[in-house]
């Protein structure tokens, strides 16, 4: 990097809009993929939705942002190059535990007409197997005592009463999270919380309160100190936050906002439908799904990344079969959509050697994923009598990871809100078949009768995983 390059700051010209949206959950993804389309659709449209940006932990990114008046660097990664694009839709950032009155003031205003989240799976303090709120999790119990709180139910819950008492419209809750239904999640657990704070308020929002459902995709790598420093190469000025992309991106957004009060998306290539359903599982379950089988079991083969896994033909061989013998078979598509040619385009964007997406980041939080991602696909195959050794596999894969110890008897260093006790089960298990009885019987994961169905299955796919190793054990299937 040049050592002597300029930091990136907000050019001066640029007169900044109204603020419109509030934004939960401030990571990578939402920076390059929501934050621009809002921009592009106040650039083809007009309209003041300028993006408060809300960490609800960490105050990096802020911190980061700040000195450059919160623009940052938007890296397309395409195989022939890199094409970066500077962002200026965010107005500032907010960090929620610093000052978490100010946050629902910020969200009372009347301007504000948007919450968007991006808070990952477990942010929903939800029962994965169940979408029901999880009345245990310490934040609710937190968040059910205390008028200023930790979690995104209640950050929204609170600031929609502030918002009612002073007599203003309640926001639209519009969450970007990959989730089935996420839409009717989110406004369950919210009515679920506010429920037991205040029936009225419960009314009120169930009443008045809009929770779009939207289905969201573009594959954003965690940013690296290597992207910063290729950035500052390229373009000669230093940007410590930028994010990093590939080309494709997908919004389909379920047309249904308090007094229609949105951006023009469509301005900016979004599809605004009525039913998002068939979009969201389309999604979540030919890319989310094979993502995390190609991440669980590549990590375990020693591939890094997942353009490395997909380079490995058996990796290759069994993806596209997932894909055209399990996944497919199972799945209606969204109206004019073939989806043998969706898939092939996601073998194409996981192959872009540009992006270095590592298998590591996309197996946290398994415990989160695997019920949309995987489950959901399993439990319709079984119901058509069809099997599905490869997905079978993937669980597999899951349950040897989250065992905290790869093939070569190193450390794997597990992220997930369970990891202590699946780590316990894995632990306490006499023998390898156990291990999978135990972790069948983890049910927020696995509900039942599913859990039943899959054992047979599942065990057999394990024992081939431990004798051979993922590699082979994936060579095996083709
Ligand atoms: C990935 C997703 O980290 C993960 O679990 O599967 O972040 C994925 O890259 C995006 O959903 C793509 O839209």
């Amino acid at each position: 990097m040049p050592a002597d390059a300029p930091r990136l700051n907000r050019s001066i010209a640029q007169t900044r809009p109204g603020i419109g949206i509030v934004h939960l959950g401030l990571g990578a993804f939402y920076r390059a993929h929501g934050a621009l389309y809002v921009e592009e659709a106040m650039a083809a449209s007009g309209g003041h939705w300028g993006i408060v940006g809300v960490s609800l932990r960490s105050p990096a990114t802020r911190d980061a942002l700040a000195p450059q008046g919160y623009a940052y660097t938007a890296v397309e990664r395409r195989p022939d190059g890199s094409h970066p694009r500077v962002v200026e839709v965010l107005d500032h950032v907010l960090v929620a535990p610093e000052d978490p009155a100010g946050l629902i003031a910020c969200l009372a205003h009347p301007g504000v007409r948007i919450v968007t989240l991006t808070v990952t799976e477990k942010g929903y303090c939800h029962e994965p197997a169940t979408g029901r709120l999880d009345l245990a999790h310490p934040d609710i119990i937190h968040d059910l005592a205390d008028p200023l709180p930790r979690s995104a139910p209640g950050v929204l819950v609170r600031a929609l009463a502030a918002r009612r008492a002073a007599g203003h419209r309640p926001f639209t809750v519009l969450t970007c999270d990959n989730l089935p239904h996420n839409g009717p999640l989110v406004r369950g657990v919210v009515l679920d919380l506010a429920q037991r704070i205040d029936p009225g308020l419960a009314d009120w929002i169930a009443r008045e309160g809009r929770f779009p459902a939207t289905m969201v995709d573009r594959i954003v790598p965690a940013t690296t100190r290597d992207d910063i420093d290729a950035l500052a190469r390229q373009t000669g000025v230093l940007d410590l936050s930028p994010v990093v992309h590939e080309p494709f991106r997908q919004w389909v957004v379920e047309d249904d906002f308090v007094d229609g009060e949105r951006p023009d998306l469509a301005a900016a290539g979004a599809t605004l439908v009525a039913d998002v359903t068939p979009f969201e599982d389309m999604k979540l379950r030919c890319l989310n799904g094979t993502h995390s089988a190609l991440a669980y079991l590549g990590y375990l083969a020693g591939h890094e990344t997942i353009a490395d896994t997909v380079a490995d033909p058996s990796f290759a061989a069994y993806v596209k079969g997932l894909w055209a013998n399990e996944i497919v078979p199972v799945l209606t598509p969204p109206p004019d959509t073939d989806l043998a040619a969706y898939c092939g385009q996601l073998f194409d964007r996981y192959a872009n050697p540009a992006i270095r997406h590592r298998t590591w980041q996309i197996a946290m939080d398994g415990s989160q994923k695997l019920p949309q991602r995987i489950l959901a696909t399993l439990d319709d195959s079984l119901a058509a009598g069809r099997v599905a050794p490869g997905l079978m596999l993937a669980v597999a894969g899951w349950m040897r990871y989250v065992g905290g110890v790869d093939e070569n008897g190193r450390p794997i260093d597990v992220r997930d809100p369970l990891a202590d006790r699946l780590r316990a089960l894995c632990d306490g298990a006499a023998d390898p078949a156990d291990r999978v009885r135990a972790l069948l019987g983890v049910r927020e994961v696995f509900a039942e009768p599913l859990a039943a169905a899959l054992e047979p299955g599942i065990i057999t796919a394990y024992l081939r995983l431990v004798e051979l190793g993922a590699r082979r054990a994936v060579e095996e299937l083709s």
